[in-house]
Formats: structure tokens, C-alpha cells, sequence
């Protein structure tokens, strides 16, 4: 039992489905061995022999699970301020398109951008994450839209994941938009470069996930049908951004391929959210986007909820439409704008991330998984959901290690 040891406090909100709101525990210990958790319960029930182990005692502080940010966009070249500010000075979002600015302009910075530029660009990006108790990332690719570029950033984000205490997920994303060269020929792009790229990428071993940006300005379903079958034949789980402008029944293509989730979904209507609970897909909110977008469209959550379907919450982190890197804002967001609970809000950072991104192993305090928490310095959990802009982590312990 060299590795063994007891981690302390008032209460644990292990988000496990028990009678208590949060799957609370009140003056709870969580034995911890080789960086899993081996047992959780109350101080009060600890055996003889795990009494006997060293003990860090985090006195009247709230424990969770380590945090999980389950969709962002954080590796990426340049950034968007001057647009920000052009749009505040009345020049239109359509007319800084035109002039080879929004997305394409992240895509140029992109391409132009050596990997360890990428990868330094995003490191603070990624420390004001784990400053916030978040352990695991997802971490897309979509702003190179060419073979080598696409390669680029995820090759920088395995590069993050050996630089910082963080486990980090690939998603790759070349079914972000059509870019100039593929002008008006967005399935030729889907064929030459996006399948194409996704084969490679997987032989690299940079792949852990599939997404695409099913919309009117990016690709129609059948287009991303044709990534989703190119995925399956690599035993490559999916994922999609969908209904995040329009309807265009983007969430039930990919629950109808076994979806891990629909991410944004604001235009999602009932029979979306049927196909997502039949097919078990994860709902993931995007708050930051629906803030900066100053969209108006809220996501279902109520029907949601009556379907059952579990649901995520994210901060989107992008250049554009969610220059966001507070994960504790996303769950105010949450919370504010779209009316979920700060009970909803720390299952959707935590268990229901987890599930988004295919991951057993975390999100809750539960024995078997791994011991990645989260020590803060509040009375009540839902004060992680309630503030705003103030940092109550006390201690963010990763791997068991404190
Ligand atoms: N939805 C979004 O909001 C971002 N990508 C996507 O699929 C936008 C990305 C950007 O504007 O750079
Ligand atoms: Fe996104």
C-alpha cells in the first residue's frame, strides 16, 4: 500500500445518482491508490486499515471531481480582437467575411504558424484551465483545413498533453468549413482532403474522436454522412456541431451513427432530442457562443430533460464565436442564460463530460475511477456555479497527486 492515502473534508459532491442533491457526502473521505480512487464515504466509515493511512485533511472545503472541458477549439493561430473591435465600430460580421476575415482569417494564422508557435499560443489557454480544477480537455483540429495543417494541430495538442498535467482528447474537425481552394465544391473537399486527412491522422495516432460542423455555412448531413462512415471503418467514435444557427437535423444523422454527442443545438427541435435519447448521445452547451453571438435561440433544455438525454456543459473555446477559457463561467452561463440548475451545471463539467467524450474512467467520485479532483474553497456547491469571475480553487489534485 506504498501510493495509498485519504483525502479529507466537509463534503464531497461526488455526482453519483444518490438520494443526496450532487451525490453529497458530509464529512466524506476518498482513499486514493495509485492514482485511482479505492473507496468513497464518510470519515465515519472508514476501515480500521484505511484509518491508518496518511491522511490530507482539506477541513471545511468542498471536493468534486476534477473538472472537464469537453469541447474547445483551443489550439489555433492569431486572434480575432481587431474583428471584435471592427464589429463594435459598426463594420457587419458578412462584410469582415468578405474581406477574408472570421473564420478563414484563424485559418490563415493556422497554416502560417509553426507547432511550437501553436502550441505556446495555447498553453496559456490550457494553464487558465487547470488553474480552474480542470483535468481533461477535448482539443479539436478544423482551423487548417489542408492535410499538413490539420496534422499540425493535433500534433500540438499530443504536444500539450506531454508539457502539462492535463489529459487531453483529439477530435479531429477537418469538416469545420470549406475552404477557398474548395470554393463551391464542398464534397470534393470532403473527398480529397478530409477523408483522405482523417486516414492519416489516424495512422499517426492522432485521432480520438470525429466531428463536423453540420450547417448552412459549413456541410449538409449526407456531406458529413460520408465522414461519420469514414470514422466507423476506423472504429473511430463521432461527434457534431448541429443546429447551433438552423435545423438542418444534423443531431439525428449523428445519433443515428451512435453519436458520443450533439454539441450547440439550440435549433434542435422534439425529434432530435428523441433520436439523442434512443441513440444515448450526450446534449453539449455551448453558453459561450450563444453569449457572443448574442444569439437568442435558447437550446431545449427542458425537453432535454423530460427525454432523459445527459447533458454537458462547455466552454466552445475559440478565436470567434467563444473567446472563452473559464470553465466556471461556462456553468454560470449555463445557468443564467439557459436556466439549467448549478446541480445540472456541475454534472454537465463533470459525469455527463465525461460521457461526451466516451471517458468511464471520471466525472464522479465513485470508486475505480481515477483520482482526479477538484478541492474548493466554498460552503455549498452550488457557489461553483453562482459566481462570477472569482477563482475558488484551493487545490486541483491530478493522478492523486495533490
Ligand atoms: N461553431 C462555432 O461557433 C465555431 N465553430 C463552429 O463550428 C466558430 C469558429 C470560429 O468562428 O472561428
Ligand atoms: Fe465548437
Amino acid at each position: 500500500m506504498a501510493d495509498t492515502k485519504v483525502f479529507c473534508s466537509s463534503q464531497l459532491a461526488t455526482i453519483t445518482s444518490s438520494a443526496e442533491p450532487y451525490g453529497l457526502i458530509e464529512n466524506g473521505a476518498i482513499v486514493v491508490s495509485d492514482g485511482l480512487i479505492k473507496w468513497v464515504g464518510a470519515q465515519s466509515s472508514l476501515s480500521e486499515a484505511h484509518s491508518a493511512l496518511p491522511k490530507q485533511d482539506f477541513g471545511d472545503r468542498l471536493i468534486t471531481p476534477g473538472l472537464i472541458d469537453c469541447h474547445t477549439h483551443m489550439v489555433f493561430g492569431g486572434d480575432r480582437a481587431e474583428e471584435f473591435e471592427m464589429r463594435l465600430n459598426g463594420v457587419s460580421y458578412q462584410e469582415i467575411a468578405r474581406a477574408g476575415g472570421g473564420i478563414m482569417s484563424t485559418v490563415k494564422a493556422t497554416r502560417r504558424a509553426s507547432i511550437e508557435q501553436l502550441v505556446d499560443n495555447a498553453l496559456p489557454r490550457v494553464d487558465a484551465m487547470i488553474a480552474e480544477g480542470v483535468c481533461t480537455i477535448e482539443i479539436k483540429s478544423g482551423y487548417g483545413l489542408a492535410q499538413e495543417a490539420e496534422l499540425k494541430m493535433l500534433r500540438a495538442a499530443r504536444q500539450i498533453a506531454a508539457l502539462r498535467p492535463i489529459h487531453v482528447k483529439t477530435t479531429y474537425l477537418g469538416a469545420h468549413t470549406t475552404p477557398p481552394e474548395y470554393a463551391g465544391r464542398d464534397g470534393d473537399y470532403i473527398t480529397e482532403i478530409v477523408i483522405p486527412t482523417l486516414h492519416v491522422a489516424h495512422a499517426e495516432g492522432l485521432v480520438d474522436c470525429v466531428d463536423g460542423f453540420c450547417e448552412g455555412i459549413a456541410f449538409q448531413p449526407d456531406q458529413l454522412a460520408r465522414v461519420f462512415e469514414a470514422a466507423k471503418a476506423l472504429g473511430l467514435p463521432i461527434k457534431i456541431h448541429a443546429e447551433q444557427l438552423s435545423n438542418l437535423g444534423g443531431a439525428r444523422l449523428a445519433a443515428s451513427h451512435g453519436a458520443l454527442s450533439a454539441d450547440h443545438i439550440e435549433y434542435l427541435e422534439e425529434d432530435g432530442v428523441v433520436a439523442m435519447a434512443e441513440a444515448g448521445t450526450t446534449a453539449v452547451l455551448l453558453p459561450g457562443a450563444f453569449y457572443t453571438l448574442r444569439e437568442t435561440q435558447k437550446p431545449p433544455i427542458q425537453a432535454l430533460r423530460d427525454h432523459g438525454v445527459p447533458m454537458a456543459v462547455a466552454t466552445d473555446c475559440n478565436p470567434g464565436s467563444s473567446p472563452l477559457t473559464s470553465i466556471l463561467l461556462a456553468m454560470n452561463m449555463s445557468c443564467t442564460l439557459f436556466r439549467m440548475t448549478p446541480e445540472e451545471a456541475l454534472a454537465g463539467v463533470t459525469c455527463h463530460a465525461a460521457r461526451a467524450l466516451g471517458l468511464a474512467d471520471r466525472g464522479t467520485l465513485a470508486a475505480g475511477q481515477r483520482a482526479d479532483l477538484a478541492v474548493w474553497n466554498v460552503t455549498r456547491p452550488a457557489e461553483l456555479a453562482y459566481r462570477i469571475g472569482l477563482n475558488p480553487l484551493h487545490k486541483r489534485i491530478y493522478g492523486g497527486h495533490a
